[in-house]
């Protein structure tokens, strides 16, 4: 409750707002830990976790439990991405109601159908479901919500299926009109131009949410100049500093034949205590164990 106000009070005061991608409540804890306005509790990221492709093989309850979980040890707001809403507006209705119970402050429904395919992937079957039920969709996370203050973006894949910007435009003003907090749009082109051409030419008044995996050249400074940006999403950068960092340590070892060498270069186990609050443990130890 408390974060889902203090997440909608600053989308009001049109600051942008920096989410980072977590798949776990330790990399929750280490977004919070590092200054993040809020954390992406995203779906590509823990179908990574599990060695699967995202295209809606992690349950609904799999994504939940995270989330869940996560909002148990941080009090910064959850986004949490929950792809097409796991099906139609009756499963929306659902998830809503979980999402919200789970802890979370914002849920981000996308108008692709459902099993749905990533939205980076070449050649991926990017489809989309109509504008007219995908409005119903968010209706119905609108009308679901008990905390007024619960955000319900909107995201939409237009641009992903490659069905141009004037869709795009279409499709956002349409989910804003159904009641969207704010519209999430993206892209995977090389470079920022899309995004750009996009923002500039969007008149509506909610804010946009930006994911700027494939075209990271966009800066912070540059998104401010847009003007429309509330939120720029650093979708998949937990995952991929875990697997480079893995790998890293992992083959060090194996070609060193021990870890001498990279100890000074990870976590101690120290800290890794302090991420798990061991300090209260004990402490609880002490005050109860007889
Ligand atoms: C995710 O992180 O799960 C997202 C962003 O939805 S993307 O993978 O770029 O579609
Ligand atoms: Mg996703």
């Amino acid at each position: 409750m408390r974060s889902a106000r203090s997440l909608r009070k600053q989308i009001a005061e049109r600051r942008l707002l920096r989410a980072m991608s977590a798949h776990s409540p330790l990399s929750a804890i280490l977004v919070e830990e590092a200054g993040f306005d809020a954390i992406w509790a995203s779906g590509f990221e823990l179908s990574a976790l599990y060695g699967l492709p995202d295209m809606s093989l992690v349950s609904m309850t799999q994504h939940l439990d995270m989330v869940r979980a996560m909002a148990g040890r941080v009090s910064l707001p959850i986004i949490a991405d929950i792809d097409t809403g796991f099906g139609n507006a009756v499963n929306v209705i659902h998830a809503v109601r979980e999402y919200e119970r789970a802890g979370a402050a914002a849920v981000v429904i996308e108008d692709k159908s459902f099993p749905k395919v990533t939205s980076l992937v070449t050649g991926g079957r990017q489809e989309l479901v109509r504008t007219q039920e995908f409005v119903g969709k968010i209706e119905a996370a609108v009308a679901t919500r008990r905390n007024p203050d619960f955000l319900i973006i909107a995201r939409t894949e237009a641009l992903i299926a490659s069905r141009g910007e004037a869709e795009a435009l279409e499709r956002a003003a349409a989910y804003e009109l159904a009641g969207a907090d704010l519209v999430l749009v993206h892209s995977k082109q090389k470079t920022p131009a899309e995004i750009e051409s996009f923002a500039r030419s969007w008149q509506g008044r909610v804010p946009l949410v930006i994911v700027p995996t494939a075209y990271p050249e966009l800066s912070e400074s540059r998104i401010r100049a847009l003007g429309k940006i509330g939120i720029v999403i650093y979708g998949n950068h937990a995952v991929r500093a875990c697997v480079a960092a893995m790998r890293n340590v992992f083959g060090r070892i194996i070609e060193a034949g021990g870890a001498l060498a990279v100890d000074k270069d990870i976590a101690s186990v120290a800290e890794v205590f302090h991420l798990q609050n061991m300090e209260v443990a004990k402490l609880s130890e002490e005050a109860f164990l007889r």
